[in-house]
């Protein structure tokens, strides 16, 4: 089938992040994060994996931009490891954690691709969580700004589009309430402190950059996860609205609207941390773009036993490997594959959120890739998944959404956190046990869109 053909300037891209493909951890100064930590210890990643090698990027950044231009990528979203800048997580700063960035982006822009950084990536310095407790602690929202400012003011001169932080409630909901990622709290009360001091963080930084990069653009990625009932009741409705609230506009609200969402946020009022006068005018002040993570959808049941919310969100169990119910493809993470869920969170931006300027930060899907005799690796599964997936945005795109790029996640293989190297994201296949990178059958199809975009 022909490729969808955007709109000139539409910027196709990849993503990663700096825990799950740099490795290097005790090279060049760099201090422990709190996934460090966490992928330390015991029981906590599946085969023990950990992210002291992962891709070996650190060291194997200028092959790694050859393949992105050989892909021919025309942007790369990467993430900038707080702990390499600030080892301590505050005070002494790491010049050789600023130069590795610095040269990783004077290559990019040699190359015509485009930097696209997000400040943090959830590998909080290691430091900052046992002298703080983390962003638990509104003190860790001004270091964030510290932090920001220093990166900002050495690498501006050349990064225009910035984002501040990768999926807020990830890291609040994952790392501080289920448990099940670093620093492996399970607290609802520590969720919603994390959540708040996160996104004032993100306030802060945009504030600090406008002072002092004003040529800078700013942005935040948040997931977007589309939850529908369950059955077509009244309970599970209501189910799907708090659930909604909980996963999706706990992030759009404030940033858009300088507001909790309602009902959400009066129900667990005895579990909040201090919203204190102006904090949620920081948050919600004017960003040029939003980034989104898409993936799939849930679906949400109403259950009486549930404090304050009355109801569970099913639907991403990870599986063990991809599988098909009820005629549905699902990934091997076990997410149901659907394409509609990415126009509906673009829809839901336009429709309820003044339809800001957005990227599709991550978008993309794990099966279990394995070699040929000959070397090459074919994922039809991924090819189809993309396709269809950007199909959609591009509806959404031709209705009027303000969509400007796609970064597919991932340019590689990596990482994937609690699930370690089990899963596979990449169009470019890593082998662990060399380091050898073979572009997939996907990674060629990706490839030939973004030719298709110049024709
Ligand atoms: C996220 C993170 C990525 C994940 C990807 C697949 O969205 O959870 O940004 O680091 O690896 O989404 O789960």
């Amino acid at each position: 089938m022909e490729y969808p053909k955007f709109p000139p300037g539409f910027v196709f891209g990849a993503a990663s992040s700096a825990y799950q493909i740099e490795g290097a951890v005790n090279v060049d100064g760099r201090g422990p994060s709190v996934w460090d930590t966490f992928s330390h210890t015991k029981g906590k990643i599946r085969n023990s994996d950990n992210g002291d090698i992962a891709c070996d990027h650190y060291n194997r950044m200028a092959e790694d931009v050859a393949l992105m231009k050989s892909l021919g990528l025309k942007a790369y979203r990467f993430s900038i490891a707080w702990p390499r800048i600030y080892p301590d997580g505050e005070g002494q700063v790491n010049q050789k954690g600023l130069d590795f960035y610095s040269r990783l982006t004077d290559l990019l822009l040699k190359n015509d691709i485009t930097p696209f950084p997000t400040l943090f990536h959830w590998d909080l310095p290691q430091a900052l969580q046992t002298r703080y407790n983390g962003f638990e602690n509104r003190a860790v929202s001004s270091l964030f700004a510290d932090y920001t400012e220093t990166v900002v003011r050495a690498l501006g001169d050349r990064v225009v589009n910035w984002t501040t932080l990768n999926e807020p409630f990830e890291f609040a909901a994952l790392g501080h309430f289920l448990g099940q990622h670093a620093p492996g709290k399970t607290s609802l009360p520590a969720y919603f402190r994390v959540m708040h001091h996160l996104l004032l963080g993100h306030g802060m930084a945009v504030e600090r950059i406008r002072a002092v990069a004003p040529q800078c653009k700013m942005g935040i990625v948040v997931s977007l996860t589309p939850i529908h009932p369950q059955t077509d009741t009244d309970k599970d409705r209501q189910a799907a609205m708090l659930a909604n609230q909980f996963l999706n506009h706990i992030t759009l609200s404030p940033i858009y609207k300088g507001s909790y969402p309602e009902p959400l946020w009066g129900r667990t009022r005895l579990l909040h941390p201090a919203v204190k006068e102006g904090d949620m005018s920081l948050i919600s002040q004017p960003i040029d773009f939003l980034g989104i993570n898409n993936y799939q959808r849930e679906f949400a049941t109403f259950r009486w036993y549930v404090p304050f919310l009355q109801m569970d969100i099913s639907g991403s169990d990870i599986a063990d490997t991809e599988f098909v119910r009820d005629g549905v493809q699902h990934t091997s993470m076990g997410w149901e594959v659907y394409p509609q869920g990415i126009y509906e969170c673009l829809r839901l931006l336009k429709d309820e959120y003044n339809n800001p300027p957005v990227y599709i930060t991550e978008n993309g899907a794990a099966f279990d890739d394995r070699p040929l005799e000959d070397g090459t690796v074919n994922d039809p599964l991924r090819v189809q998944f993309l396709d269809s997936y950007i199909r959609k945005a591009h509806q959404a795109l031709e209705e009027g959404c303000d969509l400007r790029g796609y970064f597919v996640w991932s340019l590689m293989d990596n990482f994937e956190w609690a699930a370690g190297y089990s899963k596979r994201f990449g169009i470019v296949y890593v082998d662990y046990a060399t380091q050898k990178r073979t572009v997939k059958e996907s990674g060629r199809w990706y490839k030939g869109l973004i030719h298709a975009q110049s024709r």
